[in-house]
């Protein structure tokens, strides 16, 4: 539906944001080819990390990201892509997840109508602790638990937990009608992609009606609730900083 004239769901605060798909631009960046990316959210922002969003064109092509202090993890929403870093590659297919630890070259060789959701992070070491290794698998594999007892609100943890890793990828699915327990107010910041579904998300002291495709930032300590509505489930991917001391 063409939202209303000059008009959109979207909202940018300091300490949160949502971002809707009527307002996204893309970036192109040096040695991509056939590949857009939407940065949904950023260090621009506020942010202490970044969310894209990658859309193949018709023939594919690549998203490829320099050996720096970069890690990423990265979610196959639709299509196929095939990754290759220094020491490693694999092919994955919609529901499909990798980690990539950081001072690696990372290249994404997608097909046509491929989107995928990158979290993009400084790694942070840790003194007598390795580096993470990369991690890939697909979420059919990756059992769902209730959280805090509740059937209705299912959690799936992508990445091992294992405080090597100081950022976590998982994804909530709500019934109709759950919501998180209580109002969250937490040190971690997220980055979070509706993947399907819809329900309301309070943020701070605002409450916005959220559906599929749509990018929420919350800062360190953004008061954060969610209940799911309407007929279907609704699902959210997001990423969390792990592991690390303030
Ligand atoms: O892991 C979390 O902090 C999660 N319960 N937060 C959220 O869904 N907003
Ligand atoms: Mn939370």
């Amino acid at each position: 539906m063409t939202p209303l004239f000059g008009n959109t769901r979207t909202r940018v605060a300091l300490r949160h944001a949502l971002i809707t798909p009527d307002g996204h631009v893309p970036s192109a960046f040096p040695g991509w080819e056939g590949a857009t990316a939407y940065v949904l959210i950023s260090p621009a922002m506020g942010a202490e990390m970044s969310q894209m969003l990658v859309v193949y064109e018709a023939e594919g092509g690549t998203a490829w990201f320099p050996a720096d202090e970069h890690e990423h993890a990265i979610y196959v929403e639709a299509g196929d892509v095939r990754a290759v870093w220094d020491d490693g590659d694999v092919t994955l297919a919609d529901g499909g997840f990798l980690f990539v630890p950081s001072e690696n070259v990372l290249a994404l060789h997608g097909t046509e109508g491929t989107r995928l959701t990158i979290f993009r992070k400084m790694f942070e070491p840790v003194d007598n602790i390795e580096a993470p290794p990369a991690v890939h698998g697909h979420i059919a594999d990756i059992p769902a638990e209730p959280f805090l007892g509740n059937e209705k609100a299912m959690l799936q943890t992508l990445l091992p937990i294992d405080s090597r890793y100081d950022l976590a990828m998982n994804i909530f699915t709500y019934q109709p009608g759950a919501t998180l327990p209580f109002v969250e107010t937490h040190v971690m910041e997220h980055g979070l992609l509706m993947l399907s579904g819809q329900g309301v998300y309070r943020l701070d002291e605002q409450y916005f009606p959220v559906k599929e495709g749509d990018a929420i930032w919350m800062a360190p300590y953004c008061p954060q609730w969610f209940v799911a509505m309407g007929d279907e489930p609704a699902s959210y991917l997001y990423y969390k900083d792990v592991h690390r001391l303030p």
